[in-house]
């Protein structure tokens, strides 16, 4: 195919940056969403003419190219079938239990994995038809795996980086998988393949050794065709600075005190914020904290949990499980311990505005993230950015990737109940040196390693191994 676009930058992702939004006179408009991830790459987009390719949500089959708030987005089109197969079934329901650890049970169907390669397909082909010659393209994530090696097919003057944002399993389980080495070569049509971790790097390049047979030393994997392909871990990060804003903005400190008021103004608040997902660790970690109530050690006057669970894949059958457990703990220990204006546990199943997040992340003394596996985790990285005043506990899970570098949490094993509510007491009952000890440290890595370093740092190293004749991405103008 010969180059037809005029984008240096391009983007592939499963969603776009933007939501439809439908106001009350029916008609719809496309409204932002919040992310790490859009406003890490939105300066290094504008400075390259860059564009977006991604799905909007939904089933809307009228959509065009369109500009929103000066970024080129491309939507690409879903039918519900699609919407079932390639996203609720092969990326929700295969993929992601079997990249965490098989924490449920995976499933394979074969339809999910047509549906998977035809609308990778259309990633690709779209991506090629946008991208100007020699353009740099970054695809994301682990529904879009196969992307890189079809887009290079169609277009082998492109410079192609993938990242992964979820971990990469060990040999051991993504053999399970029936399709794992048409995988293992879709990811290797990038130049960089970029983890979380170091460790998940050299799952994958042992895979590629064992699996597809290639040569490879170190991070490097060596193609027959005398292309090289470097894996290597990029751990993400967030706008630490935009967080902090935000956190000492009057608004938010007046709502913090607000929740604090609203919950009793008890010594200590707990706090946890997940997507209600099961691989988030939230029944085990709301199993802990109620057995210290029941043992006598936490008492509802001095102490009380908040657990925000944002709404997530309702449509997939683990989740609508996971829903109904936690709803049945959360009833059964407030029925069972709580006092009248004074529940143990208060859960929202709800999703908040950043400004309201960042008043929850304000307003609570102990910060529980205790994933069973998760790639980086954001939520524990957004609590430290927000507690500039260097107090405030985080409990967490040493199956989180944000564990290998904030080694000043009270680091815990989700699987082991008891070594959790040791962690939740200890935290509860430490006092405020030893408290503000660990948050100083913690905060001086957030503030250091932040999203725009981690996009730098990775587009760096795309551009490193670039033909010496290929253009390269500008870095943003920073401030
Ligand atoms: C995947 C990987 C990796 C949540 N509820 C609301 C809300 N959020 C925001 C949080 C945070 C983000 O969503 C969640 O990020 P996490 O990192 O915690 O988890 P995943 O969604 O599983 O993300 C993960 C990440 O990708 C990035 O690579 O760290 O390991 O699983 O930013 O604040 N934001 C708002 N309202 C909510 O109700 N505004």
């Amino acid at each position: 195919m010969a180059p037809s676009g005029s984008a240096d930058l391009v983007i592939v992702a499963n969603r776009l940056p933007v939501d439809r939004v439908t106001l009350p006179d029916g008609s719809t408009e496309w409204r932002r969403s919040p992310g790490g991830l859009v406003s890490a790459i939105e300066p290094v987009m504008r400075a390259n003419d860059g564009t977006w390719i991604g799905w909007p949500g939904g089933t809307e089959t009228d959509l065009e190219p369109f500009e929103d708030e000066g970024l080129d987005l491309v939507p690409i089109t879903l039918t519900q079938q699609e919407v079932e197969d390639f996203y609720e079934g092969f990326a929700n329901a295969t993929l992601w239990p079997l990249y965490h650890d098989v924490v449920a049970k995976p499933e394979f169907h074969r339809e999910w994995w047509d549906a998977y390669v035809a609308v990778n397909r259309r990633f690709a082909e779209e991506a090629a038809a946008v991208a100007a010659k020699d353009a740099t393209v970054w695809v994301h994530d682990y529904q879009l795996q196969l992307v890189p090696q079809m887009l290079r097919e169609l277009r082998p003057d492109l410079r192609i980086g993938f990242y992964l944002h979820i971990p990469f399993p060990p040999a051991e389980l993504f053999q399970q998988l029936p399709w794992r080495r048409q995988l293992l070569e879709g990811l290797l049509g990038a130049d960089l393949v970029g983890f979380q971790l170091a460790g998940a790097a050299q799952n994958f390049v042992r895979l590629v050794r064992q699996r597809v047979g290639h040569k490879t030393h170190r991070d490097l994997v060596y193609l027959p065709d005398g292309r090289t392909v470097r894996a290597a871990a990029f751990p993400i990060s967030i706008d630490a600075q935009g967080f902090e804003d935000l956190a000492r903005s009057e608004e938010v400190s007046q709502r913090a005190k607000e929740i604090r008021e609203a919950v009793g103004n008890p010594r200590r608040i707990f706090l946890g914020v997940d997507r209600l997902d099961y691989t988030k660790g939230i029944y085990a970690r709301l199993r802990a904290y109620s057995e210290l109530v029941v043992e006598g050690e936490l008492n509802v006057e001095d102490a009380v949990f908040i657990q925000v669970a944002t709404p997530s894949r309702e449509q997939v059958e683990q989740y609508r499980i996971l829903r109904d457990d936690i709803d049945r703990l959360v009833g059964r220990v407030n029925g069972d311990l709580g006092k009248i204006g004074r529940p143990v546990i208060h859960y929202l199943h709800s999703s908040y505005p950043p400004e309201e997040m960042a008043a929850f992340y304000r307003a609570a003394d102990i910060m529980a993230v205790t994933p069973l596996r998760d790639g980086m985790n954001l939520v524990a990285k957004e609590y430290v950015a927000c507690r500039f005043d260097n107090d405030g506990a985080l409990v967490l899970s040493e199956f989180a990737g944000a564990a290998e570098e904030l080694r000043q949490a009270w680091l815990v094993n989700p699987h082991d109940i008891n070594g959790m509510k040791s962690a939740f007491l200890e935290a509860y009952r430490a006092d405020d040196k030893e408290v503000t000890r660990r948050m100083k440290a913690m905060r001086k890595t957030v503030k250091q390693n932040d999203v725009a370093a981690w996009a730098e740092s990775f587009l760096t190293e795309l551009e490193a191994g670039r033909p010496s004749h290929g253009k390269s991405v500008r870095p943003p103008n920073r401030s």
